[in-house]
């Protein structure tokens, strides 16, 4: 078992070939099952695929794109096999592994590394002073972190993260666990992710989420993507948009990156997907510059006002408010500065107005493309703008899209797991569990980052995630977490944030989602959330990866009862029976009334969307509202690019699947920078030199100091992006994104733009 594990982690192989046209089709799941037979072998493989995103099977673990009712007898694809494949392998790293592996030296390993050896079997404390991790039993271990939380003088000095792996019941426990003990600071990921469409939902629409169904999607008549490679992280979408297209929906893509799942799809399910030609998707591909969204969408609003005639007049005066004052600062566009902004011609973007005029049902998805900028809760909300004008909110075919990452990750947030929580969920857990929950909001993630490093908080747990690969800023958010005097990970798999310890710390292996999770009252199953509000059930049957295993929820819950001997919450009843645990989120939580009976529904069932059910919006003025922004995009000074930091399609975030990006036709290599070739020319750089990149930052208020970040030895690869733009993919380039670097108001790291200039390395 201990036997150790060669893994190629280097770039010496690197091979590029041209970008591919098309996205998915039989190689792709091919490929993807020979990743399941090396970690899984035959046997396994097939049973435990044959049980993803099945009734009574378990949700894919993959991403949160919806299942069109859970009926397929195949619906997976390429990269839920992969996700289910990391989680489910055969190998494991021991207590063996540890001993021979120093903290140090697991330090300098790549995530790839750190991830190929396997699922973690057993609790492991690194003690002050000491230089590896050791074995602890899991009451031992419970008893220090119970001990430290104990001893903190104040409760804000823990820090609580989530990734958005949790399942529903976990997530309730741990929200709950941390407001009982007293504090709001629970960071999760999506602070680095949708956040700022949160926030600009929320203040636009009422609501924080999307407003569609699967439904609406092949429904449309127009469909958008913007920001957002489905090819590689939502496969499953890309069966939606052809779905929409055959029934005549357009289709257009709004990325700098010429993506082939957007340009066309070859269906694995389908014989004209196998042996056809597949089916061209986008009609109008717009290579935006990055960042030039907002000057998009402001445009498109501007032509849009100028034909009253395609305007929903009736739903403008009936559910909307502050339409008179964005009309009036769209009354006249400076054309010059849109075209410096977006990249684009003007005639593009009349095109695309064409495509808006003669929908009548419009839905726009996005994803990190359009949060992970600077001005990116503005940039949303001119979104909303513009399927305002044309009453695309709560119609069948129309709305918000924006798609999720993390297959639970609106799951729990709905759950409580946040940093912000309003008073009535407040209010309702008091009156439930009669606690006084804490008021003061607590850290987003770049603020526990800062809280740590300015000796404000000393206790770090996560429950899933890799919160230092993950975090921008890597150098920073490492020595900000080294200063905390215990670190503590929940995990299934090691990862880098494992190497990156307090002065104590411990790794608490965890089930996933593809094993049996039994209990005292019997096997359990848990739920989750869709990026479109759909909760099902899921429930894993594999044998846990190690018996001794215990689940989150029992952690969770085991470390709340030691944490708060005199809580009057009855923990251990929710962990033995999670019936206990659904009782009282149907309690607590609106729209999940009768719960537990509604979980048995195959496909579950959907949540309570006020804007999409009946056109209500629980807004400051009661009305869906028009909101006006000056435009602003991303300046790029001469002889520097603007870098945006991607997944390659052998990714899952940090958990790193294999060193080939397929459709970009990377093979066996990630420290590749791509970049136009007219940019390379103007630059005087060339196709396959090695260069550092190197970020430069004047702080948030454009102070004189100039910061320097770099990144060592890229290969720059010659790619038809958006000029001015480069792409590379994270984590490896989370060191050039500084941590100050955040959205306006929403605080998601800018992810997606960050100013560099290339020198070749010596
Ligand atoms: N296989 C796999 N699936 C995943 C994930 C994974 O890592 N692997 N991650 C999951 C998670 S947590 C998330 S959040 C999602 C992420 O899903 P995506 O948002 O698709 O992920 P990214 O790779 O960050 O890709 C961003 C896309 O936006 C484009 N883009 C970048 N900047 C701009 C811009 O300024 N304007 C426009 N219009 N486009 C821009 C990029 O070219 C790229 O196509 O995927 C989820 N699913
Ligand atoms: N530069 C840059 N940085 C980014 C982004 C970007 O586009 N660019 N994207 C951001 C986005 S969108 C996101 S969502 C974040 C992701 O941030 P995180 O969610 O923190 O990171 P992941 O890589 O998804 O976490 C992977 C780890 O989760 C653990 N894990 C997996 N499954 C389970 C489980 O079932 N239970 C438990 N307890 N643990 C589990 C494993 O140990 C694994 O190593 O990264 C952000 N960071
Ligand atoms: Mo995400």
């Amino acid at each position: 078992m201990a036997r150790e594990l060669k893994v190629q982690d280097s770039d010496d192989h690197l091979e590029v070939s041209p970008p591919l046209h098309s996205a998915a089709g039989v190689p792709a799941v091919t490929r993807a099952m020979r990743m399941a037979m090396k970690q899984m072998g035959p046997t396994r493989s097939g049973r435990t695929l044959l049980r993803l995103n099945q009734p009574g099977g378990f949700d894919c673990p993959g991403c949160a794109w919806p299942d069109p009712g859970h009926t397929h007898a195949a619906e997976f694809c390429e990269n839920g096999v992969k996700a289910v494949a990391e989680e489910a392998t055969t190998r494991r790293v021991t207590p063996e592994f540890f001993a021979k592996h120093s903290i140090e030296e697991l330090r300098g390993r790549t995530d790839y590394w750190l991830g190929q050896q396997g699922r973690l079997t057993t609790p492991m404390h690194k003690a002050p002073g000491d230089t590896h991790y050791r074995p602890v039993s899991w009451d031992a271990a419970l008893d220090i972190v119970a001990g430290h939380l104990r001893g903190l003088s104040d409760p804000d000095e823990a820090v609580f993260y989530t990734s958005g792996r949790t399942s529903n019941e976990a997530a309730f426990c741990y929200q709950l666990f941390a407001r009982a003990y007293g504090t709001n600071n629970m960071p999760d990921c999506s602070n680095m992710c949708h956040e700022s469409s949160g926030t600009a939902l929320t203040e636009s629409i009422g609501i924080g989420k999307g407003t569609v169904t699967l439904t609406d999607v092949e429904n449309a008549e127009l469909l958008v993507v913007a920001g957002q490679n489905p090819g590689t992280n939502h496969p499953r979408m890309l069966s939606a948009l052809e779905a929409a297209k055959k029934r005549g929906a357009r289709i257009v893509a709004i990325n700098p990156l010429p993506e082939a799942g957007l340009i066309k799809f070859r269906n694995p399910q389908t014989p004209r997907g196998v042996i056809g030609p597949g089916t061209p998707l986008a009609d109008l591909y717009l290579q935006v510059r990055l960042g030039g969204d907002q000057a998009l969408f402001q445009a498109l609003g501007h032509l849009l006002l100028q034909r009253p005639d395609v305007l929903d007049k009736d739903f403008i005066s009936q559910h909307t408010s502050g339409f008179e004052e964005y009309a009036a600062s769209l009354a006249t566009l400076d054309w010059d500065a849109t075209a410096r902004a977006t990249g684009l011609q003007r005639s593009e973007i009349e095109a695309l107005a064409d495509e808006f005029a003669r929908s009548r049902a419009t839905t726009i998805c996005w994803a990190m493309g359009l949060t992970q900028h600077r001005h990116a809760v503005a940039t949303i909300q001119d979104v909303v703008d513009v399927l305002l004008l044309q009453g695309n909110i709560g119609k069948p075919g129309a709305g918000v899209c924006p798609v999720r990452g993390h297959s639970n990750v609106q799951g729990d947030r709905t759950m409580g797991v946040w940093e912000k929580p309003g008073e009535k969920f407040l209010q309702a857990l008091d009156d439930e569990f009669a606690i006084t929950a804490p008021r003061e909001h607590g850290y987003d993630v770049v603020d526990a980052v800062r809280a740590f490093r300015d000796g404000h908080a000393k206790v770090f747990m996560a429950v899933g995630g890799n919160f230092v690969r993950a975090t921008s800023d890597t150098d920073v958010t490492a020595a900000s977490l080294e200063k905390a005097a215990l670190t503590v990970h929940v995990s299934t798999k090691l990862n880098g944030s494992h190497a990156v310890t307090g002065d104590e710390a411990l790794i608490l292996p965890t089930i996933g989602r593809t094993e049996e999770d039994l209990q005292v009252s019997g096997a359990q199953r848990v739920s989750v959330e869709d990026s479109m509000s759909m909760v099902h059930a899921s429930q894993g049957r594999l044998r846990p990866a190690d018996p001794t295993l215990l689940s989150e929820v029992a952690i969770i819950c085991e470390l709340a009862r030691k944490t708060l001997p005199d809580s009057t919450i009855d923990w251990p009843a929710m962990r033995g029976d999670y019936r206990v645990i659904r009782s009282h989120i149907a309690a607590v939580v609106p729209g999940f009334e009768h719960f537990e009976t509604r979980l048995e529904r195959p496909g579950g069932f959907l949540l309570p969307s006020p804007p999409r059910d009946e056109r209500r919006f629980e807004t400051q003025s009661g009305k869906a509202t028009f909101t006006t922004h000056e435009m602003w995009a991303p300046d790029c000074p001469p002889g520097h690019l603007l870098l945006q930091t991607v997944r390659s399609h052998d990714q899952y975030n940090t958990t790193i699947y294999g060193m080939d990006d397929h459709y970009r036709g990377i093979k066996d290599g990630r420290r590749v920078v791509f970049v136009n070739p007219d940019d390379l020319a103007e630059l005087g750089l060339h196709d396959e030199q090695i260069v550092d990149i190197v970020s430069v930052w004047r702080g948030a208020a454009g102070a004189d100091e100039v910061e320097e970040r770099r990144a060592d030895r890229f290969r720059i690869v010659s790619y038809p992006t958006a000029r001015s733009c480069a792409a590379a993919y994270f984590p490896e380039t989370n060191v050039l994104v500084p941590l100050d670097s955040t959205a306006k108001r929403s605080n998601t790291p800018t992810s997606k733009t960050v100013v560099v200039r290339l020198e070749p390395s010596t």
